[in-house]
């Protein structure tokens, strides 16, 4: 064994069980409990990702409310507080949309060296049809104060001891922009996993945003503090030297999902002359992808891969190219997407010591017989 790859391996010790490869559809867990779980590249293949096969990732072990006494309290800086049932909160207008739902912390493994967290290679996303209430109409309706700027979420999971609590909060003008409380999850129930039986569903902005099993929203016109929100998925408001860490104050909360596309089938073999086709997926915080182009020297000359027809702004966007190898030997295909705001996909993902937002370009490669 090499010594880095010893060093990967102790590194990641802790954090990694043993895959389970028993199932032919199964997620790859990551750790015991809380169950933390990817779901394998080559099964994101679906525009929707089944809610049997979607990622899992939870802080502490999550206390699942009871359904039938659950209520969402809406409070702080509102005019009428309010506790909301289930049912109650099914009566106001009920809205969809399909958008993706990405770990800041996908792709973690990827950077080298290794960075301490859960190491997600690239399954901690997924694209899911969410349907519940507008976060706008449950505030309106409690009466919001105009100087409420931020929207504080609390999940009814409880740490143990002297953790910190997962508390997190978002921007008001998000949060009333295009914020949604889920209760449904690609047509079924929220399933328990994902935050039954309410969630909060943020498009275009990283999964610590989306909290699971809300119990109480609360308005104010200050952020969140404590760990996850002082310490915890922030991002380098400028980049910085590879492996020099960032102070808290050069540092602000991640926010949306990086320019991304990911292949997920591929041939291994090939033969010169006869085409092939590779598939994926393309996503952004930015709405919409623009365009996703594939590449076989490494960057010099891309062409672009047809985009398939269902998309939405925060979506995902599958696609997929026709390739004919010209000789024999391995051949090198990369993906980058470009958004509707012309940021493209860069070679290399953007340092930062908590490896969020990992967005390289990846490749695949496919040995081209004669
Ligand atoms: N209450 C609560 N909500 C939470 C979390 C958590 O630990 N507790 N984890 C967050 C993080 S970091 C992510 S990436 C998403 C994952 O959602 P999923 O498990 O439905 O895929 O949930 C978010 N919401
Ligand atoms: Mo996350």
């Amino acid at each position: 064994m090499h010594r880095r790859d010893f060093l990967r391996l102790a590194a990641a010790a802790p954090l990694l069980a043993t895959p389970l490869y028993a199932a032919e559809r199964h997620l790859l867990q990551l750790n015991g409990y809380p169950l933390n779980a990817e779901t394998p590249l080559e099964l994101l293949t679906d525009y929707l990702t089944p809610n049997d096969l979607f990622f899992v990732r939870s802080h502490w072990i999550p206390r699942m409310p009871d359904a039938k006494t659950w209520r969402l309290k809406i409070d702080g800086n509102v005019a009428r507080p309010l506790s909301l049932s289930l049912a109650e909160l099914k009566k106001l207008p009920r809205v969809e949309t399909t958008c993706v739902l990405q770990c800041a912390g996908n792709g973690r493994a990827l950077h080298s060296p290794v960075l301490p967290g859960v190491q997600w290679s690239y399954g901690a996303v997924g694209n899911a049809r969410w349907a519940g209430v507008r976060v706008r109409d449950v505030l309106e309706r409690a009466g919001i104060n105009a100087n409420a700027k931020h929207l504080h979420l609390f999940g009814s999971d409880d740490p143990p001891g002297k953790v910190p609590p997962f508390h997190r909060s978002i921007e008001m003008g998000k949060a009333m922009d295009d914020c949604i409380l889920a209760y449904e999850m690609n047509g079924a129930p929220l399933p328990q996993s994902h935050g039954a039986p309410l969630r909060m569903v943020v498009p275009g902005w990283a999964g610590d945003h989306w909290m699971k099993w809300l119990v109480r929203i609360s308005a104010s016109d200050k952020p969140q503090t404590g760990f996850y929100m002082d310490t915890a998925y922030r991002w380098p408001l400028k980049p910085g030297e590879p492996g020099v860490s960032f102070k808290p104050e050069e540092m602000r909360p991640v926010t949306e999902i990086a320019v991304k596309s990911n292949i997920t089938t591929a041939p291994k073999v090939a033969r010169v002359g006869v085409p092939i086709d590779i598939r994926g997926f393309a996503f952004s915080g930015a709405p919409d992808i623009a365009r996703v182009e594939i590449t076989d020297d490494d960057g010099a000359h891309w062409k672009a891969a047809t985009l398939d027809v269902r998309h939405s702004a925060h979506a995902w966007r599958l696609w997929s190219f026709r390739y004919t190898p010209k000789r024999a030997g391995i051949v090198k295909l990369a993906a980058r997407a470009t958004d509707s705001r012309n940021t493209a996909q860069p070679r290399t993902a953007i340092w930062n010591q908590s490896g969020y937002l990992y967005n390289a370009w990846q490749s695949v490669s496919i040995e081209v017989k004669a």
